[in-house]
C-alpha cells in the first residue's frame, strides 16, 4: 500500500485525478498493483485469473470440465461447461452483463450472491483485468440457447454482444492474447508452469476435471501435446504425489474434511521417515506460503491431540527429557486447505491469513476429526507417537550441534570460517559472497573479483545431501556450518527453535557458482536443497543467485568471443569464418582469473539466475525426488530439465 502512493506522489497525482481515471485505465497504467508484475509470473497470472472463474463456477456445482488451450500464438483459450456469464441487460450499466463483467474493474461476482464465491485469484482482481491487458480478447457464451459473442481491443468493446447462432449447450469460452506493449519481456507461456498449477487446482477441487492443451507442440501422432488433471480424492491424492519420492511410515494417508463456524477445513496428512516438516496451506485455492491464522490453528489441534494420544498410551512414561511442539511435525507432510468467505491477507507476499477467528476454527475442526481418526486407527497412532518419541531425541542432539553454530557467528571477525575470502565494504546491501565448486575454482576466483564487494567461499566437493541427514548432522556438517557463520544466518528464537535469524546477514546476494556439467548441477542442486529446507526465506527474498559460467570460447586470431549455448557457438563461428578455434570450458578450473572476472563475475557483464520459488509445493516435491533414493524418477528429470545433461551426448 505504501508503494502506491509513493508511486501516486512521484507522478503528481492528485486524489481527484485518480478517481477521474477509469478504472480499466489505471489497470494499464499500473498492472503490477493488480496482478503483481509484469514478468513471466503476472503473465501466468492472466490465465490463473481467468480459471478462478470457471472453477467458482464448478464449487457452485455448475461446472465440471474447464479447458485451457496454450494457442501458436501464445494467446490463452479457456472453456468451461459451467452456466455461462449472463447476457442480458445491467439495468444501472445499460449495457449486457457480460459487457459489464469484462470492461467494470470488481464487477466480477456482484451478480451472484446466492453462489459460494471463494476462489478470485491472489489478488482477485476479476476477469476485466486480464482484458485490460490484453491486445485482444474475445469471450463466447452459450447460454439461454444462443451464442453470444464480444470482441474487446485493450479492454474497450469492439461491438455490442451479439447473438451469432443457436445453441443447446451452456458455458463460457475466453481467449485473449496479452498485451505486448504491457508484457514487454515475455509473453510466452511456459508449460510446466501452467501445469503444476493445474494439477494444484485438480487436487484443490476434487471431482474438476481441468483439460490442458499446448498447440505449440504436436506430439508423433499429430495430436497436441496436453495432460488432462482430475482428482477422485482430493487432497488425500495430492500428499500420494506430493510425498512419492519418500519413504511412508503408514500404509494410507490420514485425510478428513469438515466444517466450524462456517468455515470448511480439509486436511491431508502422512508421516514419512524423514526429518522434514513440509506443510503446505491453502486459503481459497492460493497457496499461503507465509502461513497464517488456518496454519497456526493446524498445528495448535494436531499438537494438542497428538499430545492428549501420547499421554494416554503410555509410551512417554520413562522419557528422560520433553517433548516439544516440533517434535509432533518431524517427518509430517502436511497439506491444510480453508475457504474463507472475506480473507485478509497480510505480509510481504500477501500470502499470509490475517483472520484471527479462522484460526480457533481450524485448530477446533483438526482437534475433533484427528482424533476420531486416531480411535479408528490405532496402529497410525501409535506409529506416530514412535516418530515423536524419536525426533525429540534428535532435538536434543541437534541442540547442542545448533548451539555451537551459533557461539561461532556471536563472535562475529574472529568467528568467520578461514577459508572465507571475505570483502572490504561493510553495507550487506553491497556485498555478495560466491559460493564456489571447489578450492581451485574458489581460488581463481578469489583472484578474479572485486574485493571491494565480493567476497568468496570455496566448498569442498559434494556439500551433504540434507534431504536424508538428520537435523544435528546437518549443523554438525563443516561446509554447512562455514555457510551459516559466514552469511551470520543463526537459527532459533525464543518463541520458534526454528526461526531464521537474517538481521546480521552479511551479503545481500548469495552466488551459486559451480561447473558447468553434471556434477556441477548436481553441487548446485545440493546447494540449493539446502537453502531450501535450511534457509527458504533467502531465496523467497530474492537472495539466492546461481552464476552461469560460459560453455565456450570461439578465437580467431586476435578475435575472441564467449558463448553459453550451441546456438551462439554456431553463430559466432558463422561471423568469424574459417579458421574459428574452439576451446570448450570443461568446468571453472580452465578459465583464469580475468577470463572467469569478464564473463561470470563482473556486474557489468554477467549473467545471474535469480531463483523464485515458482509453485512451492511442486519445488517441495522435486526436491525430494533430487535428493531421495528413487534413482529412475531423478534420471527422468534430469535428462528433461538439465541443459547440461546433453552437453556430452
Ligand atoms: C455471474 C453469474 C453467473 C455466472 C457467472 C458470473 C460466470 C462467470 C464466468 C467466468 C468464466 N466462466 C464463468 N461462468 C459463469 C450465473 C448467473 C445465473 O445463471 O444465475
Amino acid at each position: 500500500m505504501s508503494d502506491k502512493k509513493e508511486e501516486f506522489n512521484k507522478h503528481n497525482y492528485s486524489a481527484d485525478s485518480i478517481q477521474a481515471l477509469e478504472g480499466m485505465e489505471h489497470v494499464r497504467m499500473r498492472p503490477s498493483m493488480y496482478i503483481g508484475d509484469v514478468g513471466v509470473r503476472g503473465l501466468h497470472h492472466l490465465v490463473y485469473e481467468v480459471v478462478d472463474n470457471s472453477i467458482d463456477e464448478a464449487l457452485a456445482g455448475h461446472c465440471n470440465n474447464i479447458t485451457v488451450i496454450i494457442n501458436e500464438d501464445n494467446s490463452i483459450t479457456t472453456e468451461d461447461d459451467g452456466r455461462g456469464i449472463p447476457v442480458d441487460l445491467h439495468k444501472k450499466e445499460g449495457i449486457s452483463a457480460l459487457e459489464v463483467v469484462m470492461t467494470k474493474i470488481g464487477a466480477g461476482g456482484k451478480f451472484d450472491k446466492d453462489s459460494y464465491k471463494v476462489s478470485g485469484g491472489l489478488h482477485g482482481v476479476g476477469v476485466s483485468c486480464v482484458n485490460a491487458l490484453s491486445e485482444h480478447l474475445k469471450a463466447t457464451v452459450y447460454r439461454d440457447g444462443k451464442i453470444w459473442e464480444q470482441e474487446y481491443e485493450r479492454g474497450k468493446s469492439l461491438y455490442p454482444v451479439k447473438a451469432i447462432g443457436d445453441t443447446d449447450k451452456r458455458g463460457t469460452i475466453v481467449t485473449f492474447r496479452p498485451d505486448t506493449t504491457i508484457f514487454t519481456q515475455t509473453i510466452e507461456y511456459n508449460y510446466d508452469t501452467l501445469a503444476s498449477r493445474m494439477r494444484e487446482l485438480a487436487y484443490l477441487n476434487k471431482g474438476i476435471t481441468i483439460h490442458l492443451v499446448d498447440k505449440r507442440a504436436t506430439k508423433e501422432d499429430g495430436s497436441f501435446e496436453g495432460e488432462t488433471f482430475h482428482s477422485k480424492e482430493g487432497l488425500k491424492e495430492f500428499i500420494k504425489f506430493l510425498d512419492g519420492n519418500r519413504e511412508p511410515l503408514m500404509k494410507d494417508v490420514i485425510a478428513f474434511e469438515g466444517e466450524k463456524n462456517g468455515v470448511p477445513v480439509e486436511v491431508a496428512m502422512i508421516y514419512n521417515t524423514s526429518y522434514a516438516e513440509n506443510l503446505h496451506s491453502y486459503v481459497n485455492n492460493i497457496n499461503t506460503h507465509e502461513g497464517g491464522t488456518h496454519l497456526s490453528g493446524f498445528r495448535r489441534g494436531l499438537t494438542h491431540t497428538l499430545k492428549k494420544f501420547a499421554d494416554g498410551s503410555g509410551m512417554l512414561d520413562k522419557l528422560k527429557f520433553d517433548i516439544a511442539g516440533d517434535d509432533f511435525r518431524e517427518g509430517l507432510t502436511a497439506i491444510i486447505s480453508v475457504k474463507v468467505q472475506e480473507p485478509q491477507f497480510e505480509g510481504q507476499t500477501k500470502t499470509k491469513l490475517g483472520n484471527r477467528e479462522v484460526s480457533a476454527s481450524v485448530s477446533q475442526a483438526v482437534s475433533e476429526m484427528l482424533t476420531d481418526y486416531l480411535e479408528e486407527h490405532p496402529d497410525d497412532a501409535k506409529t506416530i507417537v514412535q516418530k515423536v518419541i524419536l525426533a525429540a531425541q534428535a532435538r536434543h542432539a541437534a541442540q547442542k550441534a545448533r548451539e555451537m553454530v551459533q557461539r561461532k557467528t556471536v563472535m562475529s571477525i574472529g568467528g568467520l570460517p578461514g577459508k572465507l575470502s571475505d570483502c572490504s565494504e561493510q553495507d550487506p546491501a553491497k556485498c555478495e559472497v560466491y559460493l564456489v565448486e571447489g578450492d581451485s575454482a574458489g581460488g581463481t576466483a578469489k583472484q578474479g573479483r572485486d574485493r571491494a564487494f565480493q567476497a568468496i567461499l570455496p566448498l569442498r566437493g559434494k556439500i551433504l545431501n540434507v534431504e536424508k541427514a538428520m537435523t544435528h548432522k546437518v549443523f554438525e556438517n563443516e561446509e554447512i556450518k562455514n555457510i551459516f557463520t559466514a552469511l551470520g544466518v543463526t537459527i532459533g528464537t525464543e518463541e520458534d527453535s526454528k526461526a531464521l535469524n537474517l538481521s546480521k546477514l552479511r551479503y545481500h546476494k548469495i552466488v551459486i557458482m559451480c561447473d558447468a556439467d553434471i556434477d556441477g548441477s548436481h553441487i548446485e542442486t545440493l546447494i540449493l536443497t539446502f537453502f531450501f529446507r535450511y534457509m527458504k526465506e533467502l531465496i523467497e527474498n530474492g537472495h539466492i543467485y546461481i552464476a552461469t559460467p560460459p560453455l565456450y570460447l570461439v578465437k580467431r586470431g586476435a578475435k575472441k568471443q564467449y558463448a553459453w549455448n550451441d546456438e551462439e557457438r554456431a553463430a559466432i563461428i558463422e561471423d568469424f569464418g574459417e579458421g574459428a578455434k574452439i576451446q570448450r570450458y570443461k568446468g571453472l578450473g580452465e578459465m583464469n582469473a580475468e577470463q572467469l572476472w569478464d564473463t561470470t563475475m563482473n556486474p557489468e557483464f554477467r549473467t545471474l539466475r535469480q531463483i523464485h520459488i515458482d509453485n512451492g509445493v511442486e519445488a517441495d516435491r522435486v526436491f525430494s525426488m533430487l535428493m531421495g533414493d528413487e534413482v529412475p524418477p531423478r534420471r527422468e528429470f534430469i535428462e528433461k530439465n538439465a541443459v547440461y545433461a546433453n552437453i556430452d551426448a
